[in-house]
Formats: structure tokens, C-alpha cells, sequence
């Protein structure tokens, strides 16, 4: 019987990615949304695939994070834990690596060490983190803070587009939403987390580079604004009577893209725009937009945030228009731990790739876990261009296959200084 030759690990792992895919809320394109049926699959086919891989225990918690543990010795609990992991909820239409990747390539690495009967000398946790996106209910890192025990208990409250509040969310697939405070991971004893994750940007593509180091991760504001003017006919109103919110919107839309195009890494974005219920032939009285600033410093985004506010607030008053606005997120500037980011960029050497270190215009799980230990992460390059939170967004079976073999290296160089 000639013996079947698996694919290698990168290649796997790609095929893994296509096998999550065919999971989404939406028929024609991937969006799998926090506690959806398609996350629920999801979630299913990670333990499975932890379970195969050898991991000794597996466990959905209280949120819905997929956990699997190989430990150094079976049975017991050694005194120190290392963890690594990511995302699988994605964005709208998104892409099937963001996150994803960081998930199902630990998962990999863990195979090849139990099929080979080597053990770390450190309990190796890899963790699905179930929401970080804030597609369904505006919050985010909800998997990282219920893991790190900084749950937000307001978030259970928040309702998605159809009114469904997260709390029932929960419930409907068989969560208990007040356990979400109770089920924390193992921080106690957690040593060092890791993120490996696609780059969601050009620069390695541009270096030809597969992998490279994450300096630190641009810190994140984001914001839900409302602007009120007044409802009226389109045709009868003389536009000098006007108290057009969508006019005061996109005046709105390009002070933030002027304000945050003065450089330094400074990015500002306007996601969503939406005149609910609105009219053709109606002038739009309600605006809703959000607002996402981030930077590689808390203080230059906060500079530009109060300089935002005070020109809000000018375009406001001089078109007559009422604004409410609610902060849903605010996560500071995350720098990486000097001493791994020295291990990662021994182990890409160690494969023959020149290091490079590059910042993380992307948020991750890395700065909700950064709040209680030292964090890391590798990237890995993105094909087209760099693209996403986009279906077009992709990786080769070579450099992931290349980043899987640096984190094994990572992995046993900390294990040696872990000793
Ligand atoms: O928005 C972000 O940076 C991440 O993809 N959630
Ligand atoms: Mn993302
Ligand atoms: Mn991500």
C-alpha cells in the first residue's frame, strides 16, 4: 500500500483555511460573524482538528475561544504556560487568513511535535479566539479580554443590525452569559504569548521578504457619531434652510482624512456612512458614521482625535446640526517584548531569511494578552498587493510553511530560555 504522503504543513494548513471558508453568514461571499451558526462550525472543526493533532485537552469556554493544551507532561500542570493563537470571526466579506492563520498554524507546528513524541517543558496553550473584529456588536477583542479576565459585562447588552442582544446571542448557541466573567484563562501562569498572523499590508511583499518581526502595534480609537439635522422635502426646501446631516457627514469624512494624512503613521477611516431610513427625495435629518484613528503613539492619535473634535464640532454648529458620539474601543499602543522579538529574529536567520522589523498598522489579540504578559508576534507576507479584510487577500504554502518551521525554532529557543 503506497503510503499517502501528506501534503507539507503549509500547504495543509492553506487547505485547512479553504475547509473554514465554506462556513459564512453569507452565501456569496466569507463573513462569519461572532456567534453565528457559521462560527459555531467553526469553532466545531478547530477542536476536531486540535483533538487530531494530539493536543491533550480541548475546550470551548464561556465565550465561545476554542482552547487546546499540550502539555509537558500529560496529567499535569507544569508551572509555566505558553500561548499563542488568534482570531476566527473575520470582517464582512473578509479574507480567509486574517487570524485564522495564527490558529491553524500552532495547531500544525503541535502536530509535528506529538508525532515526533517531543514535549516542551512548558504547558503550550493555542487558542481560537472567538470575536476580535467587531463585526456583530461593535465591541471588540471580546475572546482576548474574557481569556486575559478583563471581560466588558456591557458588551453582553449591545444588539446587533436585527435587534438581537449578545447576551441572547450567547444563549441561543448554548453559552451562559454569566459564566463570560468566571472562565478566564490560565493567566496566572502564562509566561509569554505569541501571534503569528498575515501582514495585512506590502512591506514584506515589497522586501520579498515571507516572514518578519512585529515591533509594536499601532495603538486604536474607534467611535460611533450621530449627527441630527432635519428631515425635509427635497424639493421645496431653499438649500440656504438646509440642516443636511449627510452634507455635515462628509465634511466630517474628509477633515478626518485631512487631519490624518499629516504622516508619523497616523491613519484615520470613516467605515461606515449610513443615512438610516433615508429617502430619495428626503433631506437626510439622521447621519451615522464611525470613526477609526490609530497610531504607533497613544499621543499623537489623541492629538488628532481632540483636533478632530473641535472641527466637529465647528462643522456642527455652523450647519445647525445636533452630534452625539459614542467611544466603542480604545486600545493603547502595544510595543512587542525586546527579548522574544531577539528569538524570532534568531529563528528567520536561522532559515536563511534576512530580519526585518516592521510596526503593525492592524490591531490584534496581542494587545488584550499584553495586559498580563509579555507578547510577540511573527508576520507572514500577503500576496496581492497586500490586500485585506478582503477576499483577495492571500499567502503561499511556502511561506507558511517557512513561518511554521521559524515558530517551531522560536518555539524550542524559548523553551530554552524558559528552562
Ligand atoms: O481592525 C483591525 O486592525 C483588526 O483587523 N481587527
Ligand atoms: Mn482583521
Ligand atoms: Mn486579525
Amino acid at each position: 500500500m503506497p503510503s499517502i504522503s501528506l501534503p507539507p504543513r503549509g500547504e495543509r494548513i492553506l487547505r485547512w483555511a479553504d475547509a473554514l471558508a465554506l462556513h459564512s453568514d453569507h452565501p456569496e461571499h466569507l463573513t462569519c460573524a461572532y456567534m453565528t451558526p457559521a462560527h459555531r462550525a467553526v469553532a466545531a472543526m478547530l477542536a476536531t482538528w486540535m483533538r487530531e493533532a494530539g493536543f491533550d485537552d480541548v475546550r470551548h469556554d464561556a465565550v465561545g475561544n476554542v482552547i487546546g493544551r499540550y502539555r509537558a507532561v500529560p496529567g499535569q500542570d507544569a508551572a509555566r504556560l505558553v500561548a499563542t493563537g488568534s482570531h476566527y470571526d473575520t470582517v464582512r466579506n473578509g479574507g480567509r487568513y486574517d487570524g485564522r492563520l495564527g490558529i491553524l498554524l500552532p495547531i500544525a507546528v503541535v502536530a509535528e511535535l506529538h508525532a515526533q513524541g517531543r514535549r516542551l517543558p512548558f504547558d503550550f496553550e493555542v487558542v481560537g479566539f472567538a470575536e476580535e473584529e467587531g463585526l456583530r456588536f461593535g465591541g471588540t477583542f471580546l475572546g482576548s479580554s474574557a481569556y486575559v479576565g478583563r471581560f466588558d459585562s456591557a458588551v453582553l447588552d449591545r444588539t446587533d443590525a436585527a435587534g438581537i442582544a449578545m447576551c441572547d446571542a450567547l444563549r441561543e448557541a448554548g453559552f451562559d452569559p454569566a459564566r463570560v466573567n468566571t472562565d478566564a484563562g490560565d493567566i496566572a501562569r502564562l509566561a509569554h504569548y505569541f501571534e503569528v498572523h498575515i501582514e495585512q499590508g506590502p512591506v514584506l511583499l515589497d522586501r520579498g521578504l515571507a516572514v518578519g518581526v512585529v515591533s509594536a502595534i499601532a495603538g486604536g480609537v474607534r467611535r460611533l457619531l450621530t449627527l441630527q439635522g432635519q428631515a425635509g422635502h427635497a424639493g421645496t426646501t431653499p438649500m440656504g434652510l438646509r440642516h443636511d446631516a449627510a452634507c455635515a457627514a462628509a465634511e466630517v469624512v474628509l477633515a478626518v482624512e485631512r487631519r490624518c494624512q499629516r504622516g508619523d503613521g497616523l491613519v484615520g477611516t470613516v467605515g461606515r456612512l449610513e443615512v438610516p431610513d433615508g429617502s430619495i427625495n428626503v433631506i437626510p435629518g439622521r447621519c451615522q458614521l464611525s470613526l477609526d484613528v490609530r497610531a504607533p503613539d497613544d499621543a499623537l492619535r489623541d492629538a488628532a482625535l481632540a483636533d478632530l473634535d473641535a472641527e466637529i464640532a465647528a462643522i456642527c454648529h455652523r450647519r445647525g446640526i445636533g452630534m452625539a458620539m459614542e467611544e466603542i474601543m480604545r486600545v493603547p499602543a502595544t510595543p512587542c517584548a525586546p527579548a522574544q522579538r531577539s528569538l524570532w529574529s534568531a529563528a528567520i536567520a536561522a532559515h536563511g531569511v534576512p530580519v526585518h522589523e516592521l510596526p503593525s498598522g492592524a490591531g490584534h489579540d496581542a494587545m488584550m494578552v499584553a495586559k498580563v504578559a509579555p507578547v510577540s508576534m511573527l508576520f507572514v507576507r500577503c500576496g496581492n498587493g497586500g490586500v485585506s479584510h478582503n477576499p483577495l487577500e492571500t499567502v503561499t504554502g511556502e511561506d507558511v510553511q517557512l513561518a511554521a518551521q521559524v515558530t517551531e525554532t522560536f518555539l524550542l529557543s524559548l523553551a530554552r530560555t524558559l528552562e
